[in-house]
């Protein structure tokens, strides 16, 4: 049987990616996460990991020996990177730097997939969409630019060590689970909030003009299952569905699915500093090497999450 570790395993991605590999692909899973995380894997192998801390990582991966790593573990809010750009570097760079180093020890070389972000690509005019991985990155904030180091240092560790490292740049993706401050939990919280009555009937918003390509995170978890086995040793793949959609639509979508009375509001503190306006993936390459299809439409996926977000705050 295949045994496949999620490095960074407790955050929203993590745990759809283990629930993917245990129950659908029936694969052993082990996941990591920080000491205070609590991550509902019941079926999986749950070990305590900061990558920051090399020793401890390369003894977690002598211990586990899996066949397949994916890195997910980061500090993945483009916003927060603006606030603490010292411990985005640490934890995306030198983090990563540690998860490569121990694996490049282990006698039997696992497939290695970098999580990386549309972000890397930073401000594109409508001429360079769809993007592809050619496209040259022209980072807009520090999480970025610490996802294109990390890839390039995966690419070093691929060449130099032929060792089996893929990377993705995945473009935005949503579904239950996730943290409300990206846009779309951000929405269905205020959302499931107005509903049940704690809070005024008023949306917040910030750029509503931005255009993003969006994928639900099942879809999203199954490209990563199917890249870490097919995907090309040192190659960089984009992940999304290859279709912009504004954040404008995004807020009628989850409006229409609610019969609240919501006003919506414009809000300053929403706005992102060098906010990209259009992000849309050529997922060719994917495709090409994988098969992979997006399977589950928005619509489906702003209703999961809200209902996600309407249990949790009843
Ligand atoms: O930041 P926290 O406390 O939520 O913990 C995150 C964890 N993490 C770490 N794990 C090990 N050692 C560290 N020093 C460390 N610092 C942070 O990695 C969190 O549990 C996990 C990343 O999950 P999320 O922040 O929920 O990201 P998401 O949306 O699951 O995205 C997965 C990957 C990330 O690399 C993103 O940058 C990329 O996909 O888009």
């Amino acid at each position: 049987m295949k045994k496949a570790l999620i490095i960074g395993g407790a955050g929203f991605v993590g745990q759809h990616l283990a629930r993917h590999l245990h129950d659908d692909l029936g694969w052993q899973t082990a996941v990591t996460k920080l000491p205070f995380e609590n991550p509902h894997v019941p079926f999986a192998e749950v070990y305590d990991l900061d990558i920051l801390n090399q020793e401890a990582v390369t003894g977690l991966l002598t211990e586990v020996k899996p066949d397949y790593i994916f890195h997910l573990a980061a500090q993945s809010s483009a916003a927060l990177s603006w606030k603490k750009p010292a411990m985005t570097v640490d934890i995306n760079i030198k983090g990563a730097v540690n998860v490569l180093e121990a694996i490049r020890t282990l006698e039997n070389q696992p497939r290695v997939l970098l999580i990386g972000s549309s972000e890397e690509y930073g401000k594109v005019s409508e001429a360079e969409c769809p993007i592809t991985e050619r496209q040259e990155a022209r980072p807009g904030n520090i999480y970025a630019a610490t996802k294109v180091c990390q890839e390039m240092i995966g690419k070093l560790y691929a060449d130099a060590y032929q060792m089996d490292v893929m990377a993705t740049r995945s473009f935005n993706h949503v579904g239950p689970g996730q943290a409300p401050i990206f846009v779309v939990a951000d929405f269905c919280k205020q959302v499931a909030e107005v509903e049940a009555g704690t809070h005024e009937p008023v949306l917040r918003v910030g750029n509503l003009a931005a255009a993003r390509d969006f994928t639900d995170v099942r879809d999203v978890v199954r490209a990563y299952a199917l890249l870490a086995q097919k995907g090309q040793r040192g190659e960089i793949y984009n992940g999304g569905t290859g279709r912009a959609v504004t954040i404008a639509s995004i807020l009628q979508m989850i409006l229409g699915q609610s019969t609240a009375a919501i006003r919506v509001e414009k809000d300053p503190e929403r706005f992102r500093p060098l906010d990209a306006p259009l992000n849309v993936a050529d997922i060719s390459k994917l495709q090409k090497d994988t098969g992979w299809q997006p399977e589950i439409p928005l619509e489906t996926t702003i209703g999961d999450a809200l209902n996600e977000w309407r249990k949790a705050v009843s």
